[in-house]
């Protein structure tokens, strides 16, 4: 099972490593073949490297896209070594057998990132690279194929242990990977163009990825853990530079999303806006004057759940607000930018995380969610519904005053990021009390007016900030009862999608209390 290396394609984009790797392959004695600028750099090492238009008597034609395409090569790679019609073949057509090689392809991945134009994405799908990868991965019983510079140390150790032999194991690792690479390479190209095209729901659905890390582990310590990107080209965790603190655990990663896609919903224009989130829901929200002002007033919402939370900014990290950051324990900060002076502050707290962005998600754009079940991938687009785009429906006597619309549409913004059942309480842009996650809407609406309870007294107000509060419910109220438990914890004001068979039960709740209602027509359930 063991195959010496005699010749030895090379043909990569990302150049990295791949000199040493010729010059180490050259000292072992194996013929190199290369493509255009892979042999350039090779032979201004001063490297023996053979063109592979040498091989194939034909030149790369057509800037490159046909280059390797010839049975030469592909007959090389994937010639039956002790088959003797394959051997027959190899002698009648001049073929001569390729033990490795050593491919990385066009960076469509990294164009794509960058947000590439059309043509110049379509021109970095690599034709040629995939076609000599799954042919040498199909052929793994004699080639070894590497497409990662990472896996090079590990070819020069097996060979010079092994007398420039490769074992059958180590090829058959190298193949799986090399599918899973052009696999996940094709997954993000159809991507590409389902989002470019707007495709939803295609017939074949890939999710595609490439590790960037390893995790110690998962949601638990007995579960292990990857996090991949996919190349979406989206403000976010996963494209975020990491300017400080130990990497993040996967639990970090999804509540730093939640936290940061919540965020994406307040333009900074508007107002500077803070989120905390513990366990994927937020614990307090707030807008201010400042962005400081928006941090301590998301702050006061739930300061004892914000103990170790994940605090979203949506606009620059400034001095004075990361100055009060720092007091308390948080895990992660994510902002759009930071200043040299909050970079400094936060600096003090060297196990804090601090992920820069670049930039805000936009709310509204499409894409997809996907989540697992057995045996199945749910996906569904983005719940890109914003209630700034929303007509709203006044239903019952009282229209809220423009302060209470004003607090409404900032609760439903909120529990729209909220497990279901929400219930979110909302004051002079601040929530007042969230309610996450429970099997009924009525426990979600009481546990949200205790919140508010605990965080009057300990922030030492006269009464908890539902007194007087906007309420939202993220889908509607099946009875009168969670309405008359957010009546009675104080709301004025209440804002729900609408549609259940009691609705004029709970309107005419809400009638006889004086309470101004308003309907949005769309729901925001999120499990
Ligand atoms: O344009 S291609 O799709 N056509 C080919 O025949 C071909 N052969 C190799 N792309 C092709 N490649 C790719 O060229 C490799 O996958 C690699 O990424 C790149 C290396 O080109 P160069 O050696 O000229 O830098």
């Amino acid at each position: 099972d063991k195959v010496k290396i005699r010749t030895a394609l090379l043909s990569v984009s990302d150049k990295s490593g791949i000199v040493e790797l010729a010059g180490a392959l050259a000292a072992q004695g194996v013929r190199l073949l290369s493509t255009g600028g892979t042999h350039k750099a090779i032979a201004a090492a001063g490297l023996p490297v053979i063109d592979v238009s040498d091989i194939t008597g034909f030149p790369e034609i057509m800037d490159g896209r046909v280059k390797t395409l010839h049975p030469r090569v592909h007959g090389g790679l994937l010639a039956i070594r002790d088959d003797a019609d394959h051997v027959e073949a190899m002698k009648a057509h001049g073929i001569e057998g390729i033990d490795l090689v050593v491919i990385n392809l066009y960076p469509f991945e990294d164009v794509r990132a960058a947000g590439g134009d059309y043509p110049t994405t379509v021109e970095n799908i690599d034709i040629g690279g995939p076609a000599m990868i799954r042919a040498s991965a199909k052929n793994h019983a004699y080639v070894t194929i590497l497409t990662d510079p990472a896996d090079y140390p590990a070819l020069l150790e097996a060979m010079r242990s092994d007398d420039s032999q490769t074992a059958y194991a180590f090829r058959q690792k190298l193949a799986a990977k090399a599918f899973a690479r052009t696999a996940a390479y094709d997954a993000m190209i159809s991507n590409w163009f389902a989002e470019a095209l707007d495709i939803e729901m295609p017939r074949h659905r890939v999710v595609g990825g490439v590790l960037k890390e390893q995790m110690r582990y998962g949601e638990n310590p007995h579960q292990s853990a990857g996090f991949y990107v996919t190349g979406e080209n989206r403000p976010g965790v996963a494209t975020a530079t990491l300017l400080q603190g130990k990497q993040l655990s996967y639990n970090n990663i999804n509540d730093t999303d939640g936290a940061f896609e919540l965020i994406g919903e307040f333009a900074p224009e508007k107002a500077p806006a803070c989120a905390i989130i513990k366990h994927a829901n937020p614990c307090g929200v707030a807008t201010g004057p400042t962005l400081k002002d928006a941090y301590l007033r998301a702050l006061a919402c739930d300061s004892t759940s914000a103990f170790g939370g994940i605090i979203a900014l949506n606009q620059l990290l400034d001095g004075e607000t990361a100055e009060e950051i720092v007091k308390l324990f948080t895990e992660v900060i994510i902002a759009p930018e930071v200043s040299a002076e909050a970079k400094a502050i936060i600096a003090r707290k060297p196990n804090l995380r601090l992920l820069v962005t670049g930039g805000l998600p936009d709310p509204r754009s499409r894409g997809i969610t996907a989540k697992t079940v057995a045996g199945g991938l749910l996906v569904q687009t983005r719940d890109n519904g914003m209630i700034e785009d929303i007509d709203l429906r006044v239903v019952t006597k009282r229209a809220p005053t423009p302060i209470e619309l004003e607090d409404l549409k900032f609760a439903y913004k909120v529990a729209k990021h909220v497990k279901s059942n929400a219930i979110v309480y909302a004051k002079d842009g601040q929530t007042a009390g969230i309610g996450a996650g429970q099997m009924s809407r009525i426990d979600s609406a009481r546990i949200a007016a205790i919140k508010a309870e605990d965080a009057a007294k300990a922030m030492g107000w006269a009464e908890p900030m539902t007194k007087g509060s906007a309420v939202a419910s993220e889908a509607f109220f099946p009875f009168a009862d969670g309405l008359l438990s957010a009546i009675a914890a104080g709301a004025t004001a209440v804002i729900q999608p609408g549609g259940s068979m009691r609705d004029e039960e709970v309107i005419a709740a809400a009638d006889a209390h004086g309470v101004a209602m308003v309907f949005t027509g769309m729901r925001h359930f999120r499990h």
